[in-house]
């Protein structure tokens, strides 16, 4: 059996948006989400897993499970209602309990200061799109390194290739905008100024404790050998994992980076604007992250595809209904022999562990890794109390042994945080993709831990992938 180290951290992972609830209350302000969200009319972000008031509890069951860490992230609109400005005083108490809650726990906090969730009045300007919003972003992290002390672990940002890609490509994240490349390329650019812009200032006032970035980082490997496919793969991979790696370790574009960039945008008549001083930002930076965070579900296999974008995002769990292809990059296959889950997510832990070796041989100043999101969406089956989720268990371990061998091979993980800890609301699929240790009823707001949670307090007392 294969094991982790002593000091490693088995965390859950959460969001504000989809865990809190409570939209509406303590003063928070609104953010795209909820307008958005109520015109589509599927389903509501409130009550979440109601976080908001069982804080206590779920810290509680931390503890009682082995979790020696949690992640969630601070809701901008808590502390600057209008994205700033007037201090929200209620919310920033909200914060302080729940961080208090961690510590009598010993459940180690690590805190995102945007998971998908900007202030509606900066969205509407044009969100990261818009320079005032980066400005907004780094005056309201700052706000927080002074206040949460308590906090000894940052990061900025959430998944920025998915921010940009579901709200200009995809457009199932408002402001659903379809295949917009100028958009999606300038989102890009600017949040990793803007995560630039608040490492900088992070070090450079010496606050305590450590930061980084969070990237969702999905290993592409060519459909088949064929010159075409390998291409379509560099161009899917330049876009979403080298683009950003650049970008943080680097601090400019690589050569290969941009060359993929200018194909892309050549097919989609799309430009961008990097200023100068942009890359200086990012060159002070680059050598600063603590840490890097890396959210890993899936991997895709990426064939050669000379048409037009055509996208269907599977938002139902009604499995073989994706579609992925996308005009000047290419289309992403099923892969026969290859488990998905229902939402056609490829199970496919190699992936993990080769993004892992990657990173250590691509990017070798990347200083430590925590796995910040690997989990399984699923419909668990509620049965008088009891849920037994063994397809979730199986795709657990053999992740985690995944990042196991990483470990063994030399990569440097500190930490792994499920997701999620609870069942949570998800933005694109509502209620019924389900991915907690412990199971929520919606209704009453009760926690019921899964078989996985009793398995998962297992690996963590003994740090053994039983
Ligand atoms: C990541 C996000 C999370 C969470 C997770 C699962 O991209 O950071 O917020 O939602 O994916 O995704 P989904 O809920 O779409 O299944």
């Amino acid at each position: 059996m294969l094991k982790l180290p002593s000091d490693f951290i088995l965390g859950g992972a959460t969001a504000a948006y989809q865990a809190e609830g409570a939209t509406k209350e303590g003063g928070k302000g609104p953010v795209a989400w909820d307008e958005f969200l109520e015109k589509q009319g599927r389903f509501s972000p409130d009550p979440a897993s109601d976080f908001y008031h069982q804080y206590p509890e779920d810290i509680k069951l931390c503890k009682k499970f082995g979790i020696n860490g949690i992640r969630l992230s601070i809701a901008w609109t808590r502390i600057f209602p209008n994205g700033s400005g007037e201090v929200n005083q209620e919310g920033v108490d909200f914060y302080h309990d729940v961080f208090a809650e961690c510590q009598k726990h010993n459940v180690v906090p690590f805190v995102t200061l945007h998971h998908f969730d900007t202030p509606k009045e900066l969205f509407d300007k044009g969100d990261f799109l818009n320079r005032e919003t980066l400005e907004a972003f780094v005056d309201y992290a700052e706000f927080c390194f002074n206040e949460f002390t308590e906090v000894k672990n940052w990061s900025t940002f959430n998944e920025i290739y998915p921010v940009a890609t579901n709200q200009y490509l995809l457009g199932v994240f408002p402001p659903s905008i379809k295949s917009d490349f100028t958009k999606i390329i300038q989102c890009l650019h600017n949040m990793m100024v803007a995560h630039a812009m608040t490492v900088n200032l992070f070090k450079e006032n010496n606050y305590p404790g450590e930061i980084g970035v969070v990237h969702s980082l999905e290993t592409k490997y060519p459909a088949s050998d064929s010159e075409e496919d390998r291409h379509a793969c560099f161009l899917d991979d330049a876009l979403s994992v080298r683009f950003l790696l650049d970008a943080t370790y680097l601090g400019y574009y690589s050569e290969k980076t941009m060359l993929a960039l200018d194909e892309i945008c050549q097919a989609n008549g799309a430009k961008y604007e990097f200023l100068d001083s942009d890359f200086e930002i990012m060159k002070k930076a680059s050598t600063r992250n603590d840490y890097l965070g890396i959210n890993h579900y899936q991997c895709h296999f990426v064939k050669a595809y000379d048409g037009e974008t055509m996208i269907h995002h599977n938002g139902t769990g009604d499995k073989g209904t994706s579609v992925y292809k996308v005009k000047g990059i290419g289309e992403r296959i099923y892969k026969e022999g290859l488990k998905r889950t229902d939402w056609d997510w490829l199970i496919y832990p190699e992936g993990m562990y080769d993004i892992l070796i990657r990173i250590k041989q691509d990017y070798p100043d990347y200083n430590k890794i925590y796995i910040t999101e690997n989990g399984m969406g699923y419909k668990d089956e509620f049965d008088d109390g009891i849920i037994m989720d063994k397809p979730r268990m199986e795709y657990l371990k053999v992740y985690l042994e995944a990042i196991s061998k990483a470990i063994t091979d030399g990569v440097n993980v500190k930490g792994y945080f499920l997701w999620s800890l609870m069942d949570l609301f998800s933005w694109t699929n509502g209620y019924n993709k389900r991915y907690g240790l412990f199971y929520v009823d919606f209704e009453t707001q009760k926690r019921y831990p899964k078989e996985s949670a009793y398995w998962y307090k297992l690996v963590s007392e003994t740090k053994t992938i039983v």
